[in-house]
């Protein structure tokens, strides 16, 4: 992913937004794993987090609702608890492994509101005013202050105010962002957060800042977060090769990236950190230490289920599903290698031409069988002072065969779309 879209991007670009609280209401399921987890999640009630699956709570009239059509469609899906699609599997086996933790028994939620406040999301994390990650460019926003969360970390101050000393969080989060077979604007992650007993942590009492991050109790919550991290890892995938960076995230310190060997490539799977003492202060938990993680789950179920593009997740093709049953790991076998369409865009840009706002409409336009978008040439013509980018569109379908006729149509109403939508001067 690029640094820019990161939510844990540093650099400034959009401008402050104001908070007032706005009465969303807040379906929150709660079940608590059993010592026989996995079994238990498979004889639980079905989630509600279906009950989200109405797109005219995210399209509105308001100025700066930035939500397509096409995107509040897929809002409520549920493919996270669907116990047969791989999404549902993967966080079935994840909340298998946490289940057989010893010490600590995890709260499972599984069914919070998509939308959540620009408080939720950003602020109660530390993430400052002009963070990239909250402008529009990057973000779903309904309201000036309600979004489509865009990571599950979204919900950590909630639950840690709720009392909870230890939970997974799992849910769709939403980012507009580069399109390839990695990148999809909807995704889903799983959040983990564990507090230590207090008891452990006594050496840590009123330490903060860098006296906290040098403290011995500051190291064993790292060392216990990347233990517990590469178990889930051997968990899910045996002997895997796994490599840590550092990382930086406002709401944790020290932080991480885990990533693992995928088809010869290092693929990152997951942020997690120290949970920041101060978030721990604004949800009211400051006698506490501990540590959070989010992860990617449709990055583990490419690897582990060998499914090579996140498109797949979101067919209806009983091709597909019909490949897959709760508690299986199986390879994915392709059904279609239709052969890809590509086409070329060239066009003069404007000041303040923003990427996402090109990538998704062609999505708005071709749908899912838009499979990537990349720069292909740059360059600035200095008479004029103007600068030409050219995309080249991949157009593939996962179940049919394309027409050059029919996407000749949709490259043209492409080009007439940017046009008029983003003021760019067609070559
Ligand atoms: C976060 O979203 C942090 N909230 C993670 C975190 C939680 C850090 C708790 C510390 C403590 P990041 O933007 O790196 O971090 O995303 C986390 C994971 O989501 C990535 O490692 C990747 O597996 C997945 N991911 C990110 N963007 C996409 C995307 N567009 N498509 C699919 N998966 C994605
Ligand atoms: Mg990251």
């Amino acid at each position: 992913m690029k640094i820019s879209t990161a939510i844990l991007s540093i650099t400034s670009l959009s401008p402050a937004h104001s908070w007032t609280a706005p009465a969303i209401p807040r379906f929150t399921s709660r079940t608590k794993v059993s010592t026989t987890g996995f079994t238990q999640l498979h004889s639980a009630p079905p989630s509600s987090s279906t009950k989200y699956a109405d797109p005219s709570r995210y399209l509105s009239d308001h100025p700066n609702n930035n939500v397509p059509p096409h995107i509040a469609a897929l809002v409520g899906k549920g493919l996270h608890t669907r116990p047969n699609h791989p999404i549902g599997i993967i966080r079935a086996k994840i909340q298998e492994y946490f289940s057989s933790l010893p010490h600590q028994d995890f709260t499972i939620y599984d069914a919070e509101d998509p939308i959540v406040t620009t408080t939720q999301c950003f602020d109660d994390l530390r993430i400052p005013p002009d963070h990239p990650g909250r402008s529009p460019s990057d973000t779903y926003y309904i309201t000036d202050t309600t979004l489509l969360r865009t990571h599950t970390s979204a919900h950590q101050s909630e639950h840690l105010r709720s009392g909870a000393d230890a939970f997974l969080c799992a849910g769709d989060v939403y980012r507009r962002d580069e399109i390839d077979a990695s990148h999809y604007p909807a995704f889903h992650q799983l959040e983990g957060v564990r507090l230590f007993p207090v008891e452990e942590m006594k050496g840590a009492e009123g330490k903060e800042g860098q006296e906290w991050l040098e403290s011995e109790e500051c190291k064993v919550i790292a060392e216990d977060l990347k233990a517990t991290l590469e178990g889930l890892m051997d968990h899910l995938f045996g002997e895997t090769e796994k490599r840590w960076n550092e990382d930086y995230f406002p709401f944790t310190s020290p932080s991480y990236e885990l990533e693992i060997k995928y088809q010869g490539e290092w693929l990152e799977v997951l942020g997690c950190g120290v949970v920041h003492e101060e978030v721990l202060q604004t949800s009211d938990r400051a006698d506490r230490r501990g540590w959070a993680f989010g992860l990617g789950l449709e990055r583990l179920a490419m690897i582990l289920f060998e499914i090579p593009d996140i498109r797949l997740f979101w067919t209806e093709d009983q091709r597909f599903h019909s490949q897959f049953a709760s508690g299986e790991i199986v390879k994915f076998e392709s059904y279609s290698k239709y052969p890809p369409v590509y086409k070329d865009i060239a066009f003069w840009i404007p000041e303040g031409f923003v990427e996402n706002d090109f990538f998704e409409l062609a999505r708005g336009i071709a749908g899912d069988i838009v499979e990537k978008m990349e720069l292909i040439d740059e360059f600035t013509n200095p008479k004029k002072g103007k600068t030409s980018k050219c995309y080249r569109i991949t157009y593939r379908s996962m179940d049919r065969s394309l027409t050059n006729e029919e996407i000749d149509a949709l490259q043209m109403q492409v080009r007439e779309k940017v046009a008029e939508d983003l003021g760019v001067e067609v070559r």
